[in-house]
């Protein structure tokens, strides 16, 4: 197996300037065909700006552990290069993986798609512009081992890092959105939407194939599933350094609103599975 050749990038917490770029060699894990500890999974949609390092420090950070783990990259119909841009990288990160939909479907469809797509016995959805960065999973993972099966990233924790946070309007938008969703589906969750999350596998398996809301909505439904299933979920302060390029529309917000409701009704009339 070929020693992947890749670019240093700067170590956990350290200052958001990058460290200077150097060359090393990174061991492969070892071979241990069938068994997967740890998937990634990054649903993407014309992400051809902002993959590349994200995939990069994924490979960079999971590679630590010696443990075997793979990078599913969920492409949503993008329209640009990200399938390419991909599938050449696959090429030196043998843990690389592309799953593809023939046409844009929707955040929550990419992620389930990758996620049971998955072989992970922990399976991460992180987004694509690697705004959580990877080292944050350690604190997710500890959640897990201490007997939750969803730990999910939150940006409203006290201890949450906000460095640099959401444009203002986002905050606020955000802020309100959450109070909704609290008061109709997920009282005690602070921070439904923020793109890194830990499931366990048999978390995933028991969650996903149920999710009927497509797009922003998904995070919700994956957590009502979660609860009416009585899987235990935590949420953490992760890290969080807002990047350029978002992709979400303003009417993205009355959408996830829509969604909400749906997801009530969904619940009231007995439509999700329980424990
Ligand atoms: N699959 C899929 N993913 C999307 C879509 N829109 C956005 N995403 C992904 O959702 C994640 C978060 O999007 P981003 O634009 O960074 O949103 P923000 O961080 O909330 O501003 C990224 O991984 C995107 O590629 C979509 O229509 N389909
Ligand atoms: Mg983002």
């Amino acid at each position: 197996m070929p020693e992947a050749e890749l670019e240093e990038h700067a170590p956990a917490g350290a200052p958001k300037r990058r460290a200077p770029v150097r060359r090393r060699k990174v061991e492969a894990a070892p071979e241990q065909p069938g068994i997967v500890a740890i998937s990634v999974v990054i649903p993407a949609y014309n992400e051809a700006e902002r993959i590349a390092p994200t995939l990069v420090e994924a490979h960079a950070y999971f590679s630590k552990f010696g443990e075997p783990f793979e990078i599913i990259v969920s492409d949503d119909g993008s329209t640009d290069r990200t399938p390419e841009i991909v599938e050449r990288m696959s090429g030196d990160i043998r843990q690389l993986k592309l799953v593809r939909a023939g046409a844009n479907e929707g955040k929550g469809a990419a992620v389930a798609r990758g996620m049971l797509s998955a072989a992970g016995q922990v399976r991460l959805f992180a987004d694509a512009d690697g705004s959580t960065p990877f080292d944050q999973f350690e604190k997710l993972a500890d959640a897990i081992a201490s007997g939750a099966q969803v730990a999910i990233g939150s940006r409203a924790m006290p201890d949450s890092i906000l460095d640099p946070a959401q444009p203002l309007p986002r905050v606020l938008l955000g802020k309100l959105s959450n109070l909704v969703i609290q008061a109709t589906n997920l009282p005690g969750i602070r921070d439904t939407q923020c793109g890194f999350k830990l499931y366990t596998a048999s978390a995933a398996e028991k969650i996903f194939p149920h999710l009927t809301a497509k797009r922003w909505g998904f995070d919700v439904e994956a957590l009502v599933i979660a609860r009416g299933l009585g899987l235990r979920v935590s949420e953490i302060g992760v890290v969080w350094r807002d990047r350029e390029g978002t992709t979400l529309r303003p009417g993205a917000y009355l959408q996830t609103f829509w969604e909400d409701l749906r997801i009530r009704y969904n619940a009231l009339r007995g439509a999700y599975p329980k424990r």
